[in-house]
């Protein structure tokens, strides 16, 4: 197999520890800190986690560890969409295991959680780890959304571990999947199956975080490259002075990967879902503000710009939001009718005819591909695939529409040139930054600490990351205590709450305070592609949110 020349130095790459887990391993020992509670809904959370609801945090210092070097079968899966850094959270693991005891064995469950419902695995050697150490990607063993959820298929993740005399699992996800890892968790522990569940947060989005998740992994890299991209069109458009791009950016939910772009390359305008829906724009309202900054800015002859558009914009805005549920509420109960449909055009119709009076308004003023976007399958969790509507070409049409007939009526004489792009796999399996390589190696480490520890239903927490790596914290805390009761399917179900974009938080609070400087003088700024060699602030710095978040 050809390999690129980055990619062989890459695997020479040692990534950095906290201090504390640069000791020998059989020096760690764990401390037990505070009680833990969940941030809402105590008493229902406590009543559905018995067993794993309300334990301490936990964090690391130097002391004795007798138990570390127990002799341990691990199982290790990779949940939900691609994260840079996730290979490295499998080497953190993998190192320590094998510092702790030559004779572990590590397991990766192959194509996601589906893997231990199949037993389908891999015994991850040194052999078979190497090539894969800081790479982006999840093909080291594969990534699937199955989700594990009933009794029936716990049963079958408990035979399997029992069966290869796996005693801990570690799974690597986001929200989902970490609530899901604190279900499995307290099923174990209830059964009395004697299986550790430990959870690492995953994903680009960069909504899983608190105060002792600070950011998820993934987002560092996948917003550095997508900041080089947007970087390379600000120049392109400051060069060529001819095109308005409009840019879609990943993120299911949350706008922190748009807001973080925005703070790294100060695009003319950067549209915050959270903001739209605290402050209930209409599709009409933002398209008028967007027109309204091309118009400012054709006065000074500046006929292009950046346009920053997060992915989930469109579950934020109030009349498609509800839109959405409708459909959604529809396609639940009339699947069978709304199957039988020949071709677009009868699904769009069957829809159209259901809806109600307010939604029909709304549906019909959008265009066919939008239409049929919303209309597409579901993923497993019962969500709009969001990275398959085309935001950007819908609000550049919808912009180009109302500009054409502000000309007609001689209030504007600019002109409006659109090009669209959507940025998202290109970000989720570049090679990890050094922040996320350290980071994920950490991860890994510190969730085999969590595991001599005797722990499940934690999570691996490393923070203070806008320090030097020498600085960071490692411990852990019980999921339970990020999560809340939550509307799923009908009945309220525990879930870890998503961490949306504060609108009162520092990164926000910076952008509002220079957005309409950037919508109208040209401020672009040029990150450049992600540096691995060289000087510290260039290589190791993590994001402007976090350095903004943690500013003393
Ligand atoms: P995770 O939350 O599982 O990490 O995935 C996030 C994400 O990358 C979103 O940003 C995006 O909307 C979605 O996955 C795309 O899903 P898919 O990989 O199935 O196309």
């Amino acid at each position: 197999m050809d390999i690129s020349p980055l990619q062989i130095v890459r695997y020479d790459y040692q990534p950095k520890l906290p201090a504390i887990l640069r000791e020998d391993i059989k020096t760690i020992q764990p401390v037990v800190g505070d009680e833990t509670a969940p941030a809402q809904d105590k008493d229902a959370i406590k009543a559905l986690f018995p067993h794993t609801c309300g334990l301490p945090s936990v964090s690391f210092a130097k002391g004795e560890n007798k138990t570390i070097t127990t002799k341990r079968t691990v199982g290790v899966i990779l949940s939900g969409g691609q994260a840079p850094g996730g290979h490295n959270v499998i080497s953190g693991l993998y190192d320590a295991m094998k510092a702790a005891n030559p004779h572990n064995e590590l397991l990766g469950f192959k194509g996601g959680p589906s893997g231990i419902l199949d037993d389908s695995y891999t015994l991850i050697t040194e052999e078979f780890l190497a090539p894969f150490r800081n790479t982006g990607g999840f093909d080291i063993i594969g990534s699937g959304r199955t989700k594990l959820e009933t009794s029936e298929q716990f049963e079958v993740c408990a035979k399997v571990c029992k069966k290869h005399g796996i005693t801990s699992l570690v799974i690597i996800g986001g929200d989902d999947s970490n609530t899901n890892a604190a279900v499995l968790a307290e099923y174990f522990k209830e059964k009395g199956h004697g299986i550790q569940v430990i959870g690492c947060p995953k994903t680009i989005d960069g909504d899983l975080k608190n105060e002792s998740i600070e950011i998820s992994f993934g987002f560092d890299t996948a917003t550095k490259t997508y900041s080089e991209l947007i970087g390379n069109i600000e120049r392109d458009a400051n060069s060529a002075k001819k095109y308005w791009h409009f840019i879609k950016l990943m993120g299911r939910s949350a706008s922190h990967i748009a807001l973080e772009c925005a703070l790294e390359t100060q695009p003319n305008i950067c549209l915050i879902s959270e903001e739209v829906e605290a402050t209930r724009q209409s599709l009409a309202s933002i398209v008028t503000y967007i027109a309204d900054t091309v118009a400012a800015r054709a006065e000074d002859k500046s006929n292009f710009g950046v346009v920053l558009i997060p992915e989930g914009l469109v579950e934020f805005i109030p009349e498609i939001k509800y839109l959405i549920e409708e459909i959604n509420n529809l396609l639940a109960k009339e699947i069978v009718g709304f199957s039988a449909c020949y071709d677009s055009a009868e699904r769009i119709n069957f829809v159209t005819e259901r809806l109600s009076p307010e939604s029909c308004t709304v549906f019909s003023i959008l265009p066919k591909e939008i239409k049929e976007q919303l209309l597409m399958d579901r993923d497993p969790h019962g969500n709009v695939q969001v990275s398959r509507i085309e935001t950007d070409k819908l609000l550049a049409s919808m912009v180009a529409a109302q500009l054409k007939k502000r000309k007609n009526e001689g209030t504007y004489s600019g002109s409006f040139s659109t090009m669209t792009h959507f940025f998202g796999y290109e970000g989720r399996c570049a090679f990890p930054t050094n922040f996320d390589a350290d980071y994920c190696y950490s991860l890994g480490y510190n969730a085999f600490m969590l595991i001599g520890g005797d722990l499940t239903g934690y999570i691996s927490s490393v923070t203070n990351l806008s320090q030097p790596a020498t600085e960071w914290k490692a411990g852990g805390i019980p999921i339970t205590m990020m999560m809340n009761l939550e509307q799923r399917h009908g009945s309220m179900k525990p879930v870890i709450k998503k961490a949306l974009v504060e609108l009162d938080g520092a990164p926000f609070k910076y952008f509002e305070a220079h957005r309409a400087q950037w919508a109208r003088e040209t401020c672009f700024v040029y990150p450049g592609a992600v540096q691995y060699f060289g000087p510290e602030q260039v290589c190791d710095q993590t994001t402007r949110t976090l350095a903004l978040e943690q500013a003393k």
